[in-house]
């Protein structure tokens, strides 16, 4: 079932109209609205009546994270904070965290995007699905909601977490759609089989998985332990949070929603677009967003595209699976991490050295495990164990804070840290990806 099908299957020349039109419509609306906006098309040397059509979207500047924190909280938004109806933040970034907000017709516009995600995935109207997707800041599980209430699934909102809970309630209410991290699924199956559940006999049909990078490798294995059909759900709290692509049961790349999401592929360089098939940076551009509407937002995701015809019909672009980024975030058990964060801790705690290493391991169904390997000073070393303990525990204490996962923190010799000539390596990710 295709849930907007008008708009989904649409030729491509009259969804080029209709995004010129909006792009038209959209570089007034921010410039009119939006003061940081205005300075930005004015020091570019922009003209509004240079935007005619989708293909003058290369005449406008490229928009940051870095614009969304130099303005925090509410500079780039383009509505007054009266006019929103709900704010969520972007994990991991440091100093302050990224904030969105939605204005009523954002979040209707959020539950449509989310009703297409869930019928491209193959839900059907009859169906009920568990949202195990965090509930709170994070944009997955109020995202799924909104897109489930929109097509009136019956939903049962479990949150991530509990996983006994999680298995019980799938065994009782027989629920056909599963959504969580990749990385929770696996997890899940594991203590299914500790509990003597048998996994290929769940209810669960369809998984809607994202939020983390996962590979094919992977998803060979949450279907062929569970039984299921895995599909690759993308979003980032900036654009919308879920429902910006999702694959259709073809599995042959992520229907990007472009009537509303504009999507460019560029060389992160030089910002110039690649050609169609190969490797770059995603920008998008939010065609019908009010409060925080972004123009050519650097997502720093590296992904290829495609316009070919899909066997599905739907006739947006694809896009492929997430190859990498393009700074230094990973994305460990679906929450965002810069080693920056990390060094701005071990930099604010007396006795460590700034060098570092974190180490992240994915064994076969478990959770993504987070080592630290921390340098300190001589003198710290040859103290007491005690205090060696302490120092550890302390560090723990802090990065967890900041982080919000749970690591594990290894204090180590002077100069046993590698030390490099050019970039030093902070991340060693050892999960197959
Ligand atoms: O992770 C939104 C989301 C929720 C997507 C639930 C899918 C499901 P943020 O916390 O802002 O938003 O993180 C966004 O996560 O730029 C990617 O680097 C990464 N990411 C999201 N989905 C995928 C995916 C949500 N399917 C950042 N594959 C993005 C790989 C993904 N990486």
């Amino acid at each position: 079932m295709i849930w907007n099908e008008s708009i989904e299957t649409m030729p491509l020349e009259d969804l080029k109209n209709l995004q010129s039109e909006r792009l038209t419509k959209l570089s007034k609306y921010v410039y009119e609205s939006c003061p940081v906006y205005k300075k930005k098309f004015d020091a570019h040397g922009m003209n509004l009546s240079d935007i005619q059509s989708i293909d003058d979207i290369v005449k406008l500047p490229f928009t940051t994270k870095m614009d969304m924190r130099d303005t925090y909280p509410f500079g780039l938004f383009s509505r007054p904070r009266t006019d929103l109806v709900e704010i969520h933040v972007s994990s991991g970034t440091t100093g302050n965290p990224t904030l969105v907000g939605y204005t009523r017709d954002d979040i209707s516009l959020w539950s449509e995007v989310m009703a297409r995600t869930l019928c491209c995935a193959g839900a059907e109207p009859d169906d009920t699905i568990q949202i195990a997707y965090g509930y709170g800041l994070f944009t997955g599980g109020l995202g799924f909601h909104y897109g489930a209430l929109e097509m009136g699934l019956t939903i049962i909102p479990t949150s991530s977490g509990q996983t006994k809970r999680q298995l019980k309630i799938m065994q009782d209410f027989k629920p056909r759609i599963i959504c969580c991290t990749p990385s929770y699924c696996l997890y899940m199956a594991e203590e299914a089989k500790e509990l003597g559940i048998d996994p290929r006999k769940a209810s669960w049909d369809i998984g809607i998985f994202g939020a983390e990078p996962w590979s094919e490798a992977m998803r060979g294995e949450i279907e062929a332990v569970w039984n299921m059909l895995a599909t690759d759900v993308y979003g980032l709290s900036e654009i919308i949070g879920p429902g910006v692509s999702q694959e259709c049961t073809y599995k042959e790349g992520l229907h990007i929603y472009s009537d509303v999401f504009y999507p460019e592929i560029i060389d992160p360089e030089t910002g110039q677009p690649v050609a169609e098939g190969e490797d770059g940076e995603l920008v998008i551009t939010t065609l019908t967003k009010q409060g925080i509407p972004l123009i050519r937002y650097r997502t720093r995701d590296i992904v290829s595209m495609t316009t070919e015809p899909c066997k599905c019909g739907r006739t947006s672009p694809r896009v492929s699976k997430i190859k990498g980024r393009t700074d230094d975030m990973i994305v460990v058990r679906g929450i965002n991490v810069f080693p920056s964060q990390i060094e701005h801790v071990l930099l604010g705690i007396e006795g460590t050295q700034p060098h570092y290493q974190i180490v992240i391991d994915r064994a076969a169904h478990e959770l993504d495990q987070v080592e630290i390997m921390v340098e300190v000073g001589e003198k710290i070393f040859s103290d007491e164990i005690k205090q060696m303990n302490e120092l550890s525990a302390k560090i723990k204490k802090e990065i967890e804070a900041v982080l919000s996962i749970g690591v594990t923190v290894h204090l180590v010799e002077p100069k046993t840290i590698e030390r490099s000539m050019g970039k030093s390596k902070r991340v060693v990710d050892k999960r197959s990806l």
